[in-house]
């Protein structure tokens, strides 16, 4: 039985593992840096332990004071959130020895996973597509040569030690093959101590599709749907949504399938994710496996009704899963829209500082999982990430109007954040469209980085309802589409009165 969970981590995450730890009656214990002695996280635990200076390699990635943090106060659990310790089988292992449980899959799992050869292996295995090329590292460079001619140009040269995007490198022909092969090999030895890399073929307009994926001890295995994860910068997803805009119900019947395939061919135990890239004709194929809990989760939460910490807490207790995959339903549609302490105007430079005055977005399908308040001061050391704005409706139509109307709402003073270029992206026709792929922000960089043109406002909603109906009326003579239930923003009239119907 768990009764007391020390959080491994910081910032939004942390705050949202305690609420779910609070309402299963579950103490709660903090750790914290110098710079994060007044976070919110800090205040919210039952108890809260400093563990050292502010940089994260003196404090939150320091194994054995998380460890001595979980000892002295007694807890039964760790959860590592994502990033930081979360995703290293060095660390499971060791809180395992201390007869403390890990919230999380085995360190096996973890290891097998983190390993991008290893793990394209295991889901050839298991019948699960893969990215086209090698099934194991590549340590003659001239031998490369003759492989990247078989798989044919253009090619992805990735680290097996990375993921994310980390040491990753497109090469379009021959001439820039060895210089590649030799950046990618340092970039990877230099960030993972592990300079094997294997080679792709490229696919030129995938879409980054995850699903999510629940595993109990006891040998059930459920999928929660997809995630369409495209809209990325620099490899750091921006905004997500779900049901995916390309998503067709076969093509998820099948890839949900192929995820808990790819579940089971690594007796995974505890939340997961499974990321494919989906090409233009719905050819999917597995990238990565996240063994650990996303940043993105809310959205999946928020329309299948599921609270996936509560399950992995569960799960970590040895209980067997509370859903069968044929409870699990999508209801709606959800996005989220990261919210970051950057610049967009100054190439998204970091922009800490002393939060002057926040209001945050609330009404119906509104949920913001932040941890900022006014007097606190954002601190340099870590991810510039201070909330995700999450919003849900009937449909699509709704979710984007209603997070546009969320976005006009948010308001904080005293630091730039991303949340006018978040409004460009919830107004561009492709997007509202569903028609983007990796590529958007870079498609739209001009439009979406331009600062001049003006941002939507409670008037300009109408034009984008308007708009909306536009494209609405579009597709239906296009397509003689059934008119999706759309948004119940309807407009009285085009001079930009918005009303409720
Ligand atoms: C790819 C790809 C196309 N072809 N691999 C891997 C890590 C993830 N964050 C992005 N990854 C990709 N791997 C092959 N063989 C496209 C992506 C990709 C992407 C690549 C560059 C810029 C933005 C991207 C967004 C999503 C996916």
């Amino acid at each position: 039985m768990i009764s007391k969970i020390l959080i491994a981590n910081r910032g939004e995450i942390a705050v949202r593992i305690m609420r779910s730890c609070k309402e299963m009656g579950i103490e709660t214990v903090a750790v914290f840096s110098d710079a994060d002695r007044k976070s919110l996280h800090v205040r919210y635990a039952d108890e809260a332990i400093h563990i050292g200076s502010s940089p994260s390699t003196e404090s939150y990635l320091v194994k054995e004071k998380i460890i001595n943090a979980a000892n002295s106060t007694g807890s039964d659990a760790i959860h590592p959130g994502y990033g930081f310790l979360s995703e290293n089988a060095e660390f499971a292992d060791l809180v395992r020895k201390e007869g403390i449980i890990f919230i999380g899959p085995s360190s096996d799992s973890i290891r097998m996973m983190g390993d991008k050869i290893s793990a394209r292996r295991i889901m050839t295995k298991a019948d699960v597509p893969v990215v086209p090329g090698t099934r194991k590292k590549i340590d003659d460079d001239i031998k490369a040569l003759k492989v990247i001619k078989r798989i044919g140009y253009p090619v992805m040269i990735k680290a097996s030690a990375g993921g994310g995007g980390k040491g990753m490198r497109l090469v379009y022909k021959e001439s820039e093959s060895l210089d590649a092969l030799k950046s990618a090999r340092s970039e990877a030895i230099d960030a993972f101590g592990d300079d094997s890399v294997y080679i792709e073929k490229y696919l030129s307009k995938p879409h980054h599709i995850e699903f999510q994926i629940l595993a109990d001890r006891h040998g059930n295995v459920i999928h929660l749907y997809e995630r369409e994860c495209s809209i990325q910068r620099r490899h750091q997803k921006i905004v997500e949504e779900t049901p995916s805009p390309i998503m067709t119900p076969e093509l998820r019947q099948e890839m949900g399938e192929k995820a808990i395939a790819a579940a089971r061919s690594v007796n995974y135990e505890g939340a997961g994710t499974i990321e494919f890239l989906v090409d233009e004709n719905l050819n999917y194929y597995f990238l990565e496996m996240n063994t650990r809990l996303q940043v993105e989760h809310p959205i999946t939460e928020r329309v299948t009704g599921v609270d996936l910490v509560k399950e992995q807490i569960r799960i970590a207790s040895g209980e067997k899963l509370a859903y069968e995959q044929a409870d699990i339903f999508q209801d709606g549609h959800a996005i989220e829209c990261r919210i970051y302490a950057e610049d967009p105007e100054n190439n998204f430079m970091p922009s800490p500082g002393l939060i002057r005055k926040i209001t945050e977005p609330m009404g119906f399908g509104v949920r913001t999982d932040g941890y900022v308040y006014e007097g606190y001061e954002i601190p340099i050391y870590y991810d510039p990430m201070i909330s995700k704005l999450i919003t849900w409706g009937r449909t699509r139509d709704e979710a984007i109007i209603r997070m546009l109307r969320s976005l006009e709402e948010y308001y904080i003073m005293g630091i730039r954040t991303s949340i006018d270029f978040l409004k460009r992206i919830m107004e561009n026709p492709e997007f509202i469209n569903g028609q983007y792929d990796t590529h958007f922000i870079d498609t739209h960089k001009e439009k979406l980085f331009c600062p001049s043109e003006d941002i939507a406002g409670t008037e300009d909603l109408a034009m984008i309802v308007a708009f909306m109906e536009y494209l609405e009326d579009a597709k239906i003579k296009k397509n003689g589409l059934p008119p999706q239930s759309f948004s119940n923003w309807k407009m009285r009239n085009r001079k930009r009165n918005i009303s409720r119907q």
